[in-house]
C-alpha cells in the first residue's frame, strides 16, 4: 500500500507523474476510490486554493495541480462508473459560459455515474443553446450547471432562461452548483435543487427523479 500522503503532496505540487503513480498504486491494492478522492485530493485542492489567495500560489501552479488531479480522476472514473446499476436517470452536466473550472463537475458528473446516472458531460465554457441542444438531443431528465466564478454566476440565469424560452425548461430538473453558488442563488435563478459536493449532489439527483417520476 503506498504512502497516501504522497498522494495529497503529488496534488499539491503539481507533480501529475507521481500522482496518477500513486493513485494507480493505491487502487491495485483496493484502497476505495472515493477514500483518494475525499481523503486526499480534495483537501489538497483546497489547500491550493488557499495558498493562491495568499499568493504563495499563481495560475501557473493552479494549473499544474488541477492537471495531477485530473490524471489521478481518470483512473478513478471508470471505477466509480462501474459501482451503479441500472442507469436512473439522464444527466446533462457542464460548467456555463465564460467558466473554465471543470474538476468539481467532472467530479460530481463521475459520482452520478457512480450513483447509476447516465452522464453526457458537455465540457467547461458551454453555452445555453449547447445546454438546450442537448436537452433535446438526448432526452435528458436532468440539467446539472457548474460555475466557480462569482463573474460566471450570471451564466446559470441566462442559461435557464433560454431554456425557458427555448420551451425545454420544464423537461428536466435543474440542478446548481460550484463553490460561489449557494442555495437561496439557486431558488432566486428558478433552479430546482442546489448542494455544495460530489456525494449530496448524487442524493439531490435521485431525489429530484423521485419526484419527477412520481
Ligand atoms: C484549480 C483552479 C483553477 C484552474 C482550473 C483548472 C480546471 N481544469 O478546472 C485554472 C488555473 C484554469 C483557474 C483559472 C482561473 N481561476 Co481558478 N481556481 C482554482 C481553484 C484553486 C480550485 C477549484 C477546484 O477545482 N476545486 C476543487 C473542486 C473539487 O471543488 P469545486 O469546484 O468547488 O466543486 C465541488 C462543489 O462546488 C460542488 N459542485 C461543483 N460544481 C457543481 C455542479 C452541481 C450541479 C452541483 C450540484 C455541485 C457542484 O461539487 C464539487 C465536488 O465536491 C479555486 C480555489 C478553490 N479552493 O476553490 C480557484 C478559483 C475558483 N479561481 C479563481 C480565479 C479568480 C480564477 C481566474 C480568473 C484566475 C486568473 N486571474 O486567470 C481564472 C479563470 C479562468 C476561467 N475563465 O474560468 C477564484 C474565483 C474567485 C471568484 N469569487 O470568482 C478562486 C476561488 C481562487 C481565489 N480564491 O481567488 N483556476
Amino acid at each position: 500500500m503506498p504512502d497516501l500522503q504522497k498522494l495529497y503532496d503529488a496534488v499539491l505540487n503539481g507533480d501529475q507523474k507521481t500522482s496518477v503513480a500513486i493513485t494507480r498504486e493505491a487502487l491495485d491494492a483496493g484502497t476505495d476510490p472515493m477514500v483518494l478522492i475525499t481523503n486526499y485530493m480534495v483537501p489538497a485542492m483546497d489547500e491550493v486554493g488557499r495558498l493562491f489567495e495568499c499568493e504563495d500560489y499563481f495560475v501557473p501552479e493552479l494549473l499544474l495541480s488541477a492537471r495531477a488531479m485530473k490524471g489521478s480522476l481518470e483512473l478513478i472514473r471508470p471505477l466509480l462508473a462501474a459501482r451503479g446499476d441500472e442507469p436512473v436517470g439522464r444527466v446533462v452536466i457542464g460548467t456555463v459560459k465564460g467558466d473554465l473550472h471543470d474538476i468539481g463537475k467532472n467530479l460530481v458528473g463521475s459520482m452520478l455515474e457512480g450513483g447509476g446516472f447516465e452522464v453526457i458531460d458537455l465540457g467547461a465554457d458551454v453555452s445555453a443553446e449547447r445546454f438546450i441542444e442537448a436537452v433535446q438531443t438526448k432526452n435528458a431528465n436532468i440539467v446539472c450547471l457548474s460555475a466557480l466564478l462569482t463573474v460566471t454566476m450570471p451564466s446559470m440565469r441566462t442559461t435557464i432562461e433560454a431554456m425557458k424560452a427555448a420551451g425545454v425548461r420544464d423537461k428536466v430538473k435543474i440542478m446548481v452548483g460550484g463553490a460561489p453558488v449557494t442555495s437561496q442563488f439557486a431558488e432566486e435563478i428558478g433552479a430546482d435543487g442546489y448542494s455544495d459536493n460530489a456525494s449530496s449532489a448524487v442524493a439531490l439527483a435521485r431525489r429530484l427523479r423521485a419526484e419527477a417520476t412520481a
